[in-house]
């Protein structure tokens, strides 16, 4: 009997301890999670960043909410100029979100950024409004730089625009750099610059400058396959850009992986302030869209190879599953931060072209910061245009 009682009682327990075993379902709502990296490649360089990392639910929920705003940021801006309501150069981020947020998070309030054109993701993440870069490009009153920029010129109080010229970028970059060194600054100067940039002349002289300083330089390189037309491989000799840097250590991240390029650019952060002088960092990436508005993106490039990226490496999707694997957050969670940051951007979308159009006057104001002559000169002598100055075109709210 009491044997017969034991086996009752062990079988109920062993039932019990079955039905609280871990499940997948309670791994659905780990706070933290351990993430392997994908793998670095390396430019003498002899220690490497993390392969393996903690990723906290918070960080989980803020990267994938900022990958997804970007995203849709994108979706609106292709969709207005579509439309003929965004005119003139126009260059979509959509593909490469992972490589701007990931490197985004790392930084901190001393860094300086110069970047490239493609700037829509970068302007945000940067401390713009959706509706101050949609509305820029609108040429409405609730432009973040008073419609003076457009798409390839925003800027904000550390981030130094949106270069239209390929390469400009990195000088300026390297300069930030210098002048953080110079003033005893903690922080890093970044040059972003693309791959087609990356065959310029001034990046080598930038480069040679910043290794014989040794300035706390980051060059960071959005290798997103092609130039305007051109893949890398038609337009470079040496695509190892991270590389290139010669005496320069390098990084090479997969850049459709927002956790690897968090990791690589931290490392890079602390390489460059513990004094160590510049690194490359190349994130390889992709962008879905043409080069720019008008082109196609599919003359050089067959749709197959955009779908096959989209549906297998895309940044979103695939941090979307991983975060949902780990439990960091759920389907629920996951749809609200969709529906709230649609929401948003439909709301900005709607007002980047009902608020009202930035008045001419302004074609004439802030040219000089300081107006020594009233007057501008109009196309003909017996009209000038008064001069004004209403400060900087920053939007700092
Ligand atoms: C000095 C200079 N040369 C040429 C151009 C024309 N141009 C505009 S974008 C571009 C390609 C740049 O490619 P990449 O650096 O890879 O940036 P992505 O467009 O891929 O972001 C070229 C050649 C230019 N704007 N400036
Ligand atoms: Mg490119």
């Amino acid at each position: 009997m009491t044997a017969f009682l034991k086996r009752l009682v062990s079988q109920a327990l062993s039932n019990l301890r079955k039905e609280v075993r871990p499940t997948n379902n309670i791994k659905k709502f780990a706070t933290e999670a351990t993430i392997k990296t994908k793998p670095y490649k390396l430019h003498r360089l002899d220690t490497s960043p993390l392969t393996e990392v903690k990723v906290t639910k918070e960080e989980a929920k803020d990267y994938y909410k900022k990958m997804f705003i970007l995203r849709s940021l994108e979706n609106a801006t292709f969709t207005l100029a579509k439309a003929n309501l965004i005119r003139g150069f126009c260059h979509i981020y959509s593909g490469e979100e992972a490589a701007a947020v990931g490197a985004y998070v790392v930084m901190t309030p001393e860094d300086l950024v110069a970047s490239p054109y493609r700037i829509h993701g970068w302007a945000y993440l940067m401390g713009n409004s959706v509706l101050g870069v949609l509305a820029e490009m609108t040429a409405r009153t609730s432009a973040c730089q008073r419609g003076k920029g457009g798409s390839m010129h925003m800027y904000h109080d550390r981030f130094f625009g949106g270069f239209g010229i390929v390469g400009s970028s990195v000088p300026v970059g390297t300069g930030l750099a210098f002048a953080l060194k110079y003033k005893g600054v903690k922080g890093v100067g970044w040059a972003i610059y693309g791959d087609g940039a990356a065959n310029q002349g001034q990046v080598f002289e930038a480069f040679n400058l910043a290794k014989l300083w040794n300035l706390p330089c980051l060059f960071y390189l959005e290798n997103n396959g092609y130039g305007y037309s051109t893949s890398i491989e038609r337009a470079a000799a040496n695509i190892d850009f991270y590389t290139r840097g010669d005496l320069i250590p390098g990084i090479w991240v997969d850049g459709m992986d927002v956790i690897s390029v968090r990791e690589a650019i931290k490392f890079a952060r602390e390489f460059c302030l513990e004094g160590n002088g510049p690194i490359v960092v190349e994130a390889a990436t992709y962008r879905y869209h043409g080069h720019s508005i008008s082109d196609p993106g599919t003359t050089y490039r067959t749709r197959e190879e955009i779908q096959a990226v989209r549906q297998q490496r895309d940044p979103i999707t695939t941090f979307k599953a991983l975060i949902l694997e780990k439990g960091l957050l759920i389907e629920e969670e996951i749809k609200s931060i969709e529906t709230e940051v649609k929401t948003d951007v439909n709301e900005a979308s709607e007002r980047a072209v009902k608020d009202p159009i930035i008045n001419a006057s302004e074609l004439t104001t802030d040219i000089y910061s300081e107006c020594l002559e009233p007057h501008i000169r109009n196309i003909t002598p017996f009209n000038p245009l008064q001069h004004k100055r209403l400060g900087r075109a920053i939007n700092l709210k």
